[in-house]
């Protein structure tokens, strides 16, 4: 008789999108049912969060790192279902990470040219591989909620943005300070944090209540229509320019009527990578549909292992 393997194997597609990465889950994780993303994603923050912290936290991780779980999707015309997850939670929608997906199903030789549908806990989008590796997604709708909202935050005083939904919950601000570059990333990180807990200190939330956990600083940049920093829930930036931070910022754009349908937004992350984006008008009232395009990159293909032996098995919690 052999002895019973000590570990357990997950089978990760490693790609980063813009420089942001994304661990893909396509083997191994433990099964969540049949029920919508949006089920399938309570239920894995019920009872899996253990495994969240496995696949993202150190010594597999970082705090950079996305995760992606790829689920067989409820509706036969979609292409996949995805939860997405990192180092603080969950996330409703992440547009690099559906970019990283969709890259990493062409990979797998799962999916080819054309547009694929997603399903997500926040709706299904699509999103289009073209011949050159690029992808679009056509992502949910955005709008924006409130304008020039002020709050006092700790240390820097009055600060004054726009909230919008692109996917996940945005705080815009254009009316700032700092240097968008990559020498100056503590000094944004600070005060990005210390917008964000100023923000929940005075009870300012999304529509529906959702804790407002992304913050997007704005500047000009050489090349592209804009330059963004954004910070990610978990205290970590994205080195991309984040899909539903530009979704968020096309929205506010379109109600500002500085873009028009269909016309293009170049934004750029502060590392200098860069999304194209445009936006089409939306039945439901005040949003739009935000169509964002970029490509990724395949950086691995392995096999996480779990060692029971191991006090760290489960992530430096
Ligand atoms: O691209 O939407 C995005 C995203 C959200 C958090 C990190 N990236």
């Amino acid at each position: 008789m052999t002895p019973a393997s000590p570990f357990i194997a997950l089978r990760a597609i490693d790609s980063h999108t813009g420089g942001e990465p994304t661990r893909l889950i396509i083997d191994g994780f433990p099964d969540l049912g049949s029920g919508s993303m949006a089920e399938r994603k309570a239920l894995f923050a019920q009872h899996y969060d253990d495994w969240r912290s496995a696949i993202i936290l150190e010594p597999r991780g970082n705090d950079v790192l996305v995760g992606a779980l790829l689920c067989q999707p409820c509706s036969p015309q979609a292409a996949a279902g995805v939860i997405f997850f990192n180092n603080a939670g969950y996330l409703g929608m992440c547009g690099h990470g559906t970019i990283g997906l969709i890259t990493s199903l062409a990979y797998l030789g799962r999916i080819s040219a054309g547009e694929h549908l997603i399903e997500t806990p926040v709706g299904a989008v699509n999103a289009t591989l073209h011949a050159d590796g690029s992808v679009t997604i056509e992502n949910v709708p955005a709008y924006r909620y409130r304008q020039q909202v002020a709050v006092t935050v700790d240390g820097y005083g009055e600060v004054t943005g726009d909230i919008a939904w692109g996917g996940n919950w945005f705080f815009l601000i254009s009316d700032h300070h700092l240097a968008i570059d990559t020498h100056n990333l503590e000094a944004l990180t600070a005060f990005s944090w210390a917008i964000r807990q100023a923000l929940e200190n005075a009870g300012i939330y999304g529509e529906d209540g959702g804790i407002i956990d992304h913050i997007e600083l704005f500047a000009t940049d050489e090349r592209a229509d804009s330059r963004n920093f954004v910070l990610c829930p978990g205290k970590a930036y994205d080195r991309s320019p984040c899909g539903t931070g530009t979704s968020a910022k096309l929205a506010c754009l379109a109600a500002d009527g500085k873009l028009q349908p269909g016309e293009v937004w170049r934004q750029a992350s502060v590392i200098g990578s860069e999304f194209s984006g445009y936006y089409q008008p939306n039945n439901e009232g005040n949003r739009v549909t935000p169509f964002i395009r970029g490509q990724a990159y395949i950086c691995a293909d392995s096999q996480l292992l779990l060692d029971e032996r191991d006090a760290f098995a489960w992530g430096i919690r």
